[in-house]
């Protein structure tokens, strides 16, 4: 695991300094998704792919940003699915932007998952990985290095952040209330567009709710299990928070039938969790 980590900090550099360096354009692609690509996202997933070829413990890779399962090594034990720069839209109005990493030991699926991390490119770099077992370790590069800020960081059980994605036109009766009683109990908005900063924030400065849950026009959320769901499902369980579907299951008990397949999503601190369960009528 260790070397699959050391793989992503050296991505990590790479990325960055193209988000620093390349055009911000459009490419001439579409990814599997029907969304238009841009260079970045193009240049990021190749930076990926490159940088897994030479790990032999990666069997398959599966990319937010290709249809099927690449096939790496045969004797390779882990498949690694991987969202190469999420919230890449928001690199031209220079905002942070992330990537995203699950690590699969066997078929990808929530239970399956053994390790996750992600980068997030904003004034510094930063890495936050979590194995099974332990609190997840957060990770600031300094002079080409990454350093350990934290080796165990724990979620607030109540937090201040409401971070309510959707558009709001779209959200069923019962979601606006919520989101509104959490405003009107105290809860600040905090919002950028960029699932990577966005539950850094959260999990880093006071916990909350990030919330992305099914609308009138996405009934399954817009967020990926594989490479964006069950990662940080897992980084937020490790952290003591929760992670759950509408339905209340733990999104870690997600099974895909196909890699892009999405699902509505809560990632928070205890107390917002709980009320969430209580204004969805979710019974414990
Ligand atoms: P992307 O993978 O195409 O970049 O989309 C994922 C991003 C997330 O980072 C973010 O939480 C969400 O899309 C924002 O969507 P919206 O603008 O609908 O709130
Ligand atoms: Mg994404």
């Amino acid at each position: 695991m260790l070397t699959i980590f050391e793989t992503i900090e050296m991505i990590a550099f790479k990325i960055d300094h193209a988000i620093k360096t390349e055009d911000l354009g459009y490419s001439q692609s579409e990814n599997s998704s029907g969304e238009d690509q841009l260079k970045l996202d193009v240049k990021s997933d190749y930076i990926i792919e490159e940088a897994f070829r030479s790990v032999s413990l990666v069997k398959d890779l599966i990319s937010e940003e290709k249809e099927g399962v690449m096939p790496l090594h045969n004797d390779g034990k882990y498949t690694v699915c991987y969202d190469p720069l999420d919230g890449s839209s928001l690199a031209d109005v220079n905002l942070s932007v992330g990537s995203i990493f699950g690590i699969y030991d066997g078929e990808p699926k929530g239970e399956n998952l053994v390790a996750s991390a992600y980068v997030v490119y904003g004034p510094r770099i930063e890495i936050m990985r979590a194995v099974k077992g332990e609190r997840p370790k957060h990770y600031r590069a300094q002079d080409g290095f990454f350093n350990l800020v934290s080796k165990e960081v724990v979620l607030k059980e109540k937090g201040k952040l409401n971070a309510p994605g959707g558009t709001q036109q779209n959200w069923c009766d019962y979601h606006k209330n919520f989101v509104d009683d959490l405003f009107a109990e105290g809860y600040r908005l905090r919002y950028s567009g960029g699932m990577v900063p966005d539950l850094h924030q959260i999990l880093l400065k006071g916990g909350g709710l990030f919330s992305y849950p099914g609308t009138s026009d996405k009934p399954h959320g817009k967020l990926r299990q594989l490479f964006e769901v069950i990662p940080f499902a897992f980084i937020y369980e490790q952290a003591g928070g929760q992670a759950i579907d509408a339905k209340g299951k733990r999104l870690m008990e997600l099974v895909p039938a196909h890699p892009h397949d999405t699902s509505p999503c809560f990632f928070g601190s205890n107390y917002e969790i709980e009320a969430l369960k209580k204004a969805y009528g979710i019974k414990n």
